[in-house]
């Protein structure tokens, strides 16, 4: 493989120095950011997320915040998620959908106060949208992007972790609530949330110049928990169908062809740009929808571009990610499926890049 040449286009993040420390041995490049992908091997990183405790340099989960009178206003005109009734303190994930109602990010929005929000992105340069949408209607409101770094903590021995760091209170943090804690004097943000199914948090960190005194303090405080740093794992994610945006949707697809129904509330998400055009979906139902998929055979190599779904010589969909699966024995995999063949058990053929594989739609994803 080529290198990946650096300038400052392609931004460093607080944590950079230690995550080189550590031996990053891959990155990739998420909203014009390093973001690692591999320490030792996906398997390895994947076994001890699973058993252990990781801190993630996920500073590429660029924050764009909101501020002023129209903040709340311009908010629910991104997301047809129902944001009334939503109180400080809480996350929400919400997609964020174009006038056509394709989805343009699925971010964790984070709502700080009345009239302050920020929105925790995926992979697209979203905030260009929310500047226009906020310029275009006169909206009374700033829209920026803040150096907020956040650093994730996850694994099953992220609360112990964490309590060290920054005390027991810490615990009492329920799922996509966040608080405000102290470290080292300074005012921090942490929430219980995270790009893995096994439980953790982020801190978000601001500014830029204690990075690598919150980094080296975790890592202190973990080493008899054997806390390692790590990334948003390949096989994990699959195994908890957490989507990639840019991978497994774009702008084609809408909320309900990705399986993001759940958090649509169309009918009262009033304001809600692109409102129309979901009703319309919503009512006629999606023709194709996001599946698990396990795929047979040997190990099959990363999806870098989709892999066509075949049934019967026809195209039926496509596989967007997949991984090999240690703990539960084959490849797992997430695609877009049409309705014709989205039932589960469904027996379909998927051509991997070295050859043809049996496959089968799976009922739910592995966890
Ligand atoms: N944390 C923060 N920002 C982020 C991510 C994150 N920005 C980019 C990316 N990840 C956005 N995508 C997701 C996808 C899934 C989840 C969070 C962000 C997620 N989903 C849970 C699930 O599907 O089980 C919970 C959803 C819910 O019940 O509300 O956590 O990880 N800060």
């Amino acid at each position: 493989m080529p290198a990946l040449s650096l300038s400052r286009r392609l931004r460093r993040t607080p944590f950079s120095e230690g995550v080189e420390a550590q031996g990053v041995t891959a990155y990739t490049v998420y909203n014009h950011m390093l973001l690692p992908t591999v320490f030792r091997s996906v398997t390895e990183d994947y076994r001890h997320l699973k058993e252990a405790v990781q801190v993630w340099d996920v500073a590429c989960e660029r924050q764009v915040e909101l501020r002023g009178p129209d903040a709340g206003r311009l908010m629910q005109m991104l997301t047809p998620r129902d944001l009334r009734g939503v109180l400080p303190g809480q996350c929400l994930y919400v997609p964020i959908v174009d006038e056509t109602g394709g989805m343009l990010n699925d971010p964790v929005a984070l709502k700080l106060a009345e009239d302050r929000w920020w929105i925790s992105i995926a992979d697209s340069d979203l905030l260009y949208w929310v500047k226009g949408i906020a310029y275009g209607y006169r909206l009374d409101v700033l829209v920026d992007e803040p150096d907020i770094s956040p650093l994730a903590i996850q694994g099953p021995k992220a609360d112990d972790l964490m309590a060290a760091v920054f005390g027991d209170s810490v615990r009492n943090l329920r799922f996509f609530r966040f608080g405000h804690f102290d470290f080292n004097g300074r005012d921090t943000i942490i929430a219980r949330s995270g790009y893995s199914k096994q439980g953790g948090f982020e801190i978000y960190h601001d500014g830029t110049d204690f990075g690598m005194e919150l980094w080296n303090a975790l890592f202190e405080a973990g080493k008899s928990m054997d806390v390692r740093a790590g990334c948003p794992n390949l096989i994990e994610r699959i195994e908890g169908g957490l989507l990639s945006y840019g991978n497994d949707m774009t702008d084609d697809h809408t909320p309900h062809e990705c399986g993001l129904g759940r958090f649509c509330d169309t009918q009262t998400a009033i304001g809600c740009i692109g409102r129309d055009a979901l009703l319309r979906v919503a009512k006629e139902g999606p023709v194709q929808q996001i599946r698990a998929i396990s795929i047979d055979g040997a190990p099959v190599q990363s999806c870098d571009r989709w892999w066509p779904i075949m049934a019967n010589g026809t195209k039926v969909g496509h596989i967007s990610s997949a991984a090999h699966s240690p703990d539960f024995d084959t490849n797992v995999a997430i695609g877009m499926v049409r309705m014709t063949h989205w039932d589960a058990g469904t027996a379909v053929t998927v051509n991997t890049p070295d050859g043809p594989r049996d496959a089968r739609v799976e009922e739910h994803f592995w966890a």
